[in-house]
């Protein structure tokens, strides 16, 4: 609706007063397509699922991509940790952790939360899971030594939540 624009930007505020009732009138038009736009986005996927959202409670606090020795028989020596850093507890059910290129993906269960301040560790290897624990249940090492690595948290649309790396 680039017919609209003017009405937003007010490059002329000298107008005649004959023509701000047609500006009002614009604006609100543009006001009901803004409206309906804004409700029509919230159902569609991320847009830009590369940026990072700056209003995530819940973002990476902590990793060990190499794993003491070797890593391929020690991949609980291998996590990365989230940490809600809000005072609410957050639902984080079909949230994904990956790592760089994507090659290996977590997503953590329907209904999983994280508690206010708490802190989640994800091992790649095996264990019993707890609030506080998750295991990857890997049978080789999911973390890269050596760069590029990252880990990416997403939220359940895609969209990147937080991102780490140790290089
Ligand atoms: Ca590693
Ligand atoms: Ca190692």
């Amino acid at each position: 609706m680039p017919e609209h624009k003017g009405a937003l930007v007010h490059q002329s505020p000298a107008a005649p007063r004959g023509r701000s009732l047609v500006r009002f009138a614009r604006a609100f038009l543009l006001a009901g397509a803004l409206g309906i736009g804004a409700s029509g986005l919230s159902v569609l996927p991320a847009a830009d699922p590369s940026s990072v959202s700056a209003a995530s409670c819940v973002r990476f606090s902590a990793s060990n991509f190499d794993a003491y020795g070797n890593d391929h028989y020690n991949l609980n020596g291998e996590w990365v940790r989230i940490k809600n850093y809000c005072s609410t507890s957050k639902l984080i059910g079909y949230w994904k952790i990956h790592d760089y290129g994507r090659k290996h993906v977590f997503t953590f269960p329907s209904g999983f939360r994280v508690g206010a301040y708490a802190s989640v560790t994800l091992y790649t290897g095996y264990g019993t899971n707890t609030a506080a624990k998750r295991y990857w249940r890997r049978s080789s090492a999911v973390w890269n030594n050596t760069p590029p690595e990252y880990a990416y948290l997403r939220n359940q649309y895609g969209t990147l939540m937080s991102r780490r790396t140790e290089y």
